[in-house]
Order: structure tokens, then sequence, then C-alpha cells
């Protein structure tokens, strides 16, 4: 009886703005699973015998975004594995299809506590993404011009999604353009004053 309803909170902010580094972070701190969505896409794009690997790959390449019945079902498929229940969404929801997909099927089954979002100026994380493709990273999204339209994608579909939980007072607001430890240190105030 009584099983604790899953708990969690939703990870935003540009490309770059530093979403993974922190999520890190927070899941060595607090009891919070750290999904990525776009970890769990590139994941599934690798995957032999996936049917969504080449949309997968077009979709990220252009900064496009996947549609949310495969996001969701990584998302929900990852949950469900982890045997735990409380849980940090990187990445996602990012556009109306991918709202309207999770409360289809996920937000009665949820509790959604806060949504992170990260402030970022666009030349700084486009700077970071870059640096992180000229160090390595092998992400076939880490080059100018999927940066431009990843960009596009994140002001024209993101921000209203943002805006929407803002509405709601969800939105805690994080500044990300410093160092990453002293972001955190504001990503604890904001678990804290959320009571976590
Ligand atoms: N860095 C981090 N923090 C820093 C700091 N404070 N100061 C200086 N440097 C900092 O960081 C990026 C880089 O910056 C790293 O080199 C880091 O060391 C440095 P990271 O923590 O990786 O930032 P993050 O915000 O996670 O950046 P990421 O590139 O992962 O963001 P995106 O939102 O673009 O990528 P994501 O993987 O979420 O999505 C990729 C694509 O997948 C999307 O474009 C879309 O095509 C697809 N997707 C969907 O379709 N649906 C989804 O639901 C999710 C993704
Ligand atoms: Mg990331």
């Amino acid at each position: 009886i009584n099983k604790m309803i899953p708990e969690v909170v939703f990870v935003l902010g540009a490309p770059g703005a530093g979403k993974g580094t922190q999520c890190s972070f927070i899941s060595k701190e607090y009891d919070f699973v750290h999904l990525s969505a776009g970890d769990l896409l590139r994941e599934e794009r690798q995957r032999p015998g996936s049917e969504y690997g080449e949309m997968i790959e077009q979709k990220i390449r252009n900064g496009e975004i996947v549609p949310v019945e495969v996001t969701c079902s990584l998302l929900h498929k990852a949950m469900q594995n982890s045997g735990k229940t409380r849980f940090l969404i990187d990445g996602f929801p990012r556009n109306k299809d991918n709202l309207d997909g999770w409360n289809r099927v996920m937000s009665d089954k949820t509790k959604l506590l806060f949504v992170l979002f990260f402030e970022c100026s666009r030349d700084l994380c486009t700077e970071r993404c870059l640096g992180r493709g000229a160090a390595g990273s092998g992400r076939s999204d880490d080059n100018l011009e999927s940066l431009q339209k990843r960009f596009n994608t994140y002001l024209n579909a993101t921000m209203p999604i943002i805006e929407f939980y803002e509405q709601q007072g969800l939105v805690r607001k994080i500044n990300a353009e410093v160092a990453p430890e002293e972001v955190f240190k504001n990503v604890k105030k904001a678990f804290e004053s959320s009571g976590i």
C-alpha cells in the first residue's frame, strides 16, 4: 500500500547552459537519479535493432525535437528500471508536444516538484559547446551549424514551456554564467528552499 509516488524535477536551459554538469553534482548530494533525455536518445540511436536510430540522429543534428512517444517511453522505462522514486529529468520537456505527451502518460503517475532553469547567454553557451566539441565530445551537434538550429528551437519551442511553468510558480531560475561550483551553491539553495 502507500507506495510513494515518484517525484520529478525538470531541468531546463539553453544548449550548453550546464544542465548535465549540475545534474551530476545534484545526484551526488541528493537522492535523485539523473535521467538526461538527450543521453537516453543518443543511447537508443546506438542500440542495435532500434527502429528510431536514423530519425533520432537526424533530429539531433538538426536541433529538432524527437516525437514525445519515443522520449517519454525511454524516460518511463529508465524510471522503472532504476527502482528509485526521485528523478532529475534533464532536457525535457522541450516543446508543446513533449509537455502534452508527458501530461497524457506521466503526470498522474508522478509529482512535479519544480523546474530548475539554468540561465546563460547564447554566446557563452555556444562557446561551451564548441569547446566541448573541440575537446572531442563526439557529439554530432557540437558544431556551429547545429548550434544555431538548437538555439532557434530553444527560443521558439522551449522558452514557452519554461514560461508556462513560470506562470505556475514552479520555476527556480539559476544564474549559470559563473563557475560550476558557484552555480551549484545556488542550486542547493533552490533545493533547500523547496524542503529537499
Ligand atoms: N560547462 C558546464 N557548466 C559550466 C560552467 N558553469 N562554466 C563553464 N563551463 C561549463 O555543459 C556543456 C559544456 O560546458 C561542457 O563542456 C561543460 O564542461 C561546460 P553541459 O553540462 O553538458 O550542459 P548541458 O546544458 O547539459 O548541454 P547539452 O549540450 O547537453 O544541452 P542540450 O540541451 O543541447 O542537449 P541534450 O542532450 O539535452 O539534447 C540534445 C538533442 O537531443 C536536442 O537538440 C534534441 O535534438 C534531442 N532531444 C530531444 O529531441 N528531446 C528531448 O527531450 C531531449 C533532447
Ligand atoms: Mg546535457
